[in-house]
């Protein structure tokens, strides 16, 4: 009997996986040995946390957020034999870039990576009078291409879709506000016939209502494409007395349009819990960015920052987590 896939994409068979824990009832569950990396890896980092990673080469290969001790956020290459243990280069990636203006780099944030054909994208909060969506491919990870910021500040959390939807490049980004706090922010979705021009601009999944995701709501990962429509992590933000607190959770977006939400998971999947999670240079924060992907098994592993401070690892296993977020919708 033909074995049904749900994930639409590649088997990665060396994908990072543990089993889940006996005992361990939860539909997501951690690697055993988070954080797979930890504070100050070179001397350069002072942190390094919500980075992203892809398959390359029979190994995987990273676009790395590295805070550096005056507090700047840069983007590092880093690589990995079996996607936990990281080389994480110790200069930062050059982009070269036609347009001076846009060149200008004095922080970059929160990269996504992205494959689509034969081309990989890096999308990252970039600055350009405030935070906005930097964008650049790169296919050898030798020489990075910086395009046209997609969008106008202030926007952060860009993420690609790993296709075309209906012939047009497809992002979710969360309009936001200035300064590191803002207190709101909602997912939307746009589009684009050639990755400078965006519009169509659509909502996605807003705010709420539960207190996890009230204040605010931002993509992570680029969304899987699965038998049941695109299967997207987010972080979703509550308000305490004592600050923010990250959790993320996951949702089902319809197949050929997106902004349209078919299931949304009521309860985080994550939320913080370990001492890595709840204490750091910003505590209280899990911030997935990236996951590997096995058709052949539906095993996903979720990279995440933890704390603002380093990067851990989750798993799961696609049929059993739609039926949870189905459930729990
Ligand atoms: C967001 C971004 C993330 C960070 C999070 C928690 O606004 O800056 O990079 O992880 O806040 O501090």
């Amino acid at each position: 009997m033909a074995m049904t896939r749900t994930i639409i994409g590649e088997p990665v068979p060396n994908i990072p996986w543990q089993d889940r824990p006996a005992g361990c009832k939860e539909v997501v569950w951690r690697h055993s040995k988070n954080p797979i990396i930890g504070l100050r890896p070179f001397p350069k980092a002072w942190t390094v946390y919500n980075s992203s990673v892809v398959p390359y080469e029979g190994g995987f290969i990273g676009v790395f957020r590295v805070d550096y001790r005056c507090m700047t956020p840069n983007l590092h290459l880093g690589r990995s034999r079996d996607g936990l243990k990281w080389q994480i280069e110790e200069e930062r990636i050059q982009f070269i870039c036609p347009d001076p203006e846009i060149a200008e780099m004095n922080f970059a944030y929160d990269p996504r990576l992205c494959k689509i054909e034969d081309r990989y994208y890096v999308i990252w909060c970039n600055n350009y009078h405030g935070p906005t969506i930097g964008l650049a491919w790169t296919k050898d990870f030798k020489t990075f291409h910086q395009m046209e910021n997609a969008f106008l500040p202030y926007n952060r959390n860009g993420v690609l879709f790993p296709r075309q939807i209906g012939g047009k490049y497809a992002m979710l980004s969360r309009p936001s506000g200035p300064g590191a706090a803002i207190a709101f922010g909602d997912i939307f979705y746009s589009e684009s016939p050639d990755l400078c021009y965006w519009g169509k601009h659509r909502v996605v999944l807003t705010r709420g209502p539960r207190k996890w995701e009230r204040v605010k709501v931002g993509a992570g990962p680029v969304p899987i494409e699965t038998t049941e429509g695109w299967l997207m992590f987010y972080h979703g933000v509550a308000d305490t007395c004592d600050g923010f607190v990250y959790s993320f959770g996951a949702a089902l977006l319809d197949i050929d349009r997106p902004w349209k939400v078919r299931y949304r998971c009521k309860v985080p999947l994550i939320a913080p819990e370990e001492i890595y999670e709840t204490t750091g240079f910003v505590g209280d924060v899990v911030f997935p960015v990236a996951t590997i992907n096995d058709s052949a098994t539906g095993r996903i592993a979720i990279y995440y920052g933890c704390a603002d401070t380093v990067v851990g690892v989750a798993y799961t296993q696609v049929d059993e987590l739609i039926a949870y977020i189905k459930a729990n919708s």
